[in-house]
Parts: C-alpha cells; structure tokens; sequence
C-alpha cells in the first residue's frame, strides 16, 4: 500500500527576505515587471540606514541642537540661520538618495518638502510616484517611542501629456503598493501590494528583512480605541457619543501618539484608531498621501475599514499634495458603528 505524500515541513516555513518575497508576490501583478522589487529595494535600503540613526540618536545627539538644547525646544533654525539638520529632514535625505536612483520612479512627494522632487519623465522611463512621511512622530524619539517611516508607491496615468503635480494628483493615478517601517523595539516592515498584509522585522545579524507573519487580517471587532481624548470638547458630536458609549461598554484606551505604533498596534490587536476632524481643525491633522492614504490600503488589505467620516479614505481624489483628511480606521464593526453615530 503506497504511503501517503506529506510534503516536508520546509516546503511551508521556508526563510522568506523582503527581495524574495516581493519577487514571489510579483507573479500577481504580471504589469509590474519587477518594477516594485526595484521601488522596494530602494525603501528597504534606506529604512535600514534610518533605523540605524534613529537607535544611535542620542549617541549622535542629532536630534538636540547646537546648544544642546532638547528636541522640543528649538526652532528648527540653528544660530547660525542654518537649517537645523534634525532626525526627521536626514531621514528625508537618505530616502531621496536611495530611489532617485530607481530609474521607474518620476517623482518623489514627502511631507519635508513643499513641492515634489521631480526626477523623470514618463519618456525617459518614469512610471511611479512614491510619497512618505520620511520620519512620522519623530517629536517622540527623545523619549524612546516608536516612531516611523510611512509610503506609498503610485503608478501614475499612462498619459504623456500629463507630469510633475498634475500626473500625482490626477484621477487616474493608482496605489499599487503601500507600507510603512516601525522603529520600535525592533524595526518591522508592514507591506501590501494589493495582495494582502505582510509583516517582515528586521535580523540585524543578516542586515535583511525577514518574513514573520504573512496575510494579516484584522479581528472584525476588539473593544481598544485609540484617540487624544485632550481635544474632546472639539470633537465632532457623533464622535463624541461613540466615545461615551465605549467608555460605558468596558472599552480600553490606547494613545501612543505615533500614527506609525498606532496603527501597528490596531492592525495586530484591532481596535479603532481615529484622529478625527476638530471644530478648530475641520480637515483634521493627517495628511492623506503619505499618511492617510497607506495606511488606508494596509487596514483595508488587512480586512479593516478606513473612513474620513463622510466615506473611504481612499475614494478622495486629492487636490493638493499636503492635504489633511480625518482618519477612523480598524476593526471593520468598530468603524461601522462609529460612521453610524457621524450619520445620525
Ligand atoms: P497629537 C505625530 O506628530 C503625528 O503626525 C502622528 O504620528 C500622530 O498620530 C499625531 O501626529 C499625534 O497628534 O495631536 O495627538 O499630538
């Protein structure tokens, strides 16, 4: 009697690297012809160098300024009229270097720089915009908390009379891909390609990013909120309710203030994390391209939902690059209920 096949448990478990992964994932999108291996490669090389800065800060002391005063008492402008070269603008710096040399990518749009770093055109092989918050809650790093890089990778129309800001914002501009890197207790990866929720951390014995969990998905619904209930006289009244609901049905309260943690500690734990509009701020505080927007596709991706309060995240066409949008995000019954307190 023939025994029955079992395959060996190594053709499961096998030891999976950002490059390899991504390669594999790579087959879903027969379009990208290596395109995002080479974005990605770019993404994971300069995150591991800004992970190393972020952990020798005070080694470097980087992030005091000339005077050796603390992070949160300069003016960004050194006593010379020298822009200050804080943590978060030689984060900027490092990504730029590391994909303006991607020969697919035309344009770069970070929350550092007022306009985008236009690179190429479409004819000379410019096919994606990347936006990023390069160094997302870098006011936390004199205090040891996590802090992040987040991005999203854009293809752009395929229209050559259209370029530079008017290519990023048009309608037909699509986020193929988006992520974000947690410098926490260790340095995690978070991507999507439109196929799911990977999480990758990062061997610092190797120098690589190693695959630890694979197609995430979020619980329908966890009894955490994540909101700076400081601002709750300013809160919009449907949030409002929903907040004295949750406070009277044994909901917990998780603030980390670093959207990057925040949003990481939903995704893994669920919950809903809103940074919602305020009477004096009605457009909210997060930006949608490189905040908003990615971590919309990740919670989405991971079997969430991601709301302004008036609809998908990810359905506002955007008009301008630094544009704020209210963000409520998590445990899809978390959300609902939530838009159902904004709605009535
Ligand atoms: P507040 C950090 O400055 C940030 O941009 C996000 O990372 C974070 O979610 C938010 O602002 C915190 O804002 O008003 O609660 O301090």
């Amino acid at each position: 009697m023939s025994q029955p096949q079992t395959t060996p448990a190594w053709t499961d478990d096998n030891l999976m690297s950002l490059q390899s992964h991504i390669l594999s994932e790579e087959r879903h999108h027969p379009s990208a012809t290596g395109d995002f291996s080479w974005i990605l490669s770019g993404i994971s090389l300069a995150t591991k160098t800004i992970a190393s800065k972020v952990r020798r800060a005070r080694i470097e002391d980087v992030i005091g300024d000339a005077a050796g005063r603390p992070f949160g008492e300069r003016d960004g402008i050194n006593v010379q009229g020298e822009q200050q070269l804080k943590l978060d603008v030689i984060a900027n710096e490092v990504i730029k270097a590391c994909l303006g040399s991607r020969a697919n990518i035309a344009a770069l749009v970070s929350e550092e720089d007022q306009e985008p770093t236009i690179l190429r055109n479409r004819e000379s092989g410019g096919r994606y915009a990347v936006f990023f918050d390069p160094l997302d809650g870098s006011s936390n790093i004199d205090v040891s908390v996590g802090v992040g890089t987040i991005f999203g990778i854009v293809r752009l129309p395929d229209e050559r009379r259209v370029s530079g800001t008017e290519a990023i914002l048009h309608e037909k501009a699509t986020v193929a891909a988006a992520g974000y890197v947690l410098y926490g207790s260790s340095t995690v990866m978070v991507l999507t390609t439109g196929n799911g929720v990977d999480m990758f951390v990062l061997d610092q014995s190797i120098g690589a990013y190693v695959l630890v969990k694979s197609k995430i998905k979020l619980p329908d619904s966890r009894r955490i909120y994540s909101i700076n209930e400081a601002y709750a006289s300013r809160f919009p009244a449907g949030v409002s309710r929903w907040l004295q609901w949750a406070h009277e049905n044994d909901y917990t309260s998780r603030y980390i203030g670093s959207m990057v943690a925040d949003v990481h500690r939903t995704l893994l734990k669920g919950g809903v994390f809103l940074y919602p509009q305020t009477n004096d701020r009605p457009e909210g505080k997060l930006r949608l391209l490189y905040e908003a927007m990615p971590m919309a596709m990740i919670i989405e991706q991971a079997g969430g939902a991601a709301v302004t309060g008036s609809g998908r995240i990810l359905d506002v066409a955007p008009e301008a690059l630094h544009q704020r949008v209210p963000v409520i995000l998590g445990s899809k019954e978390e959300v609902a209920h939530i838009q159902r307190c904004l709605d009535n």
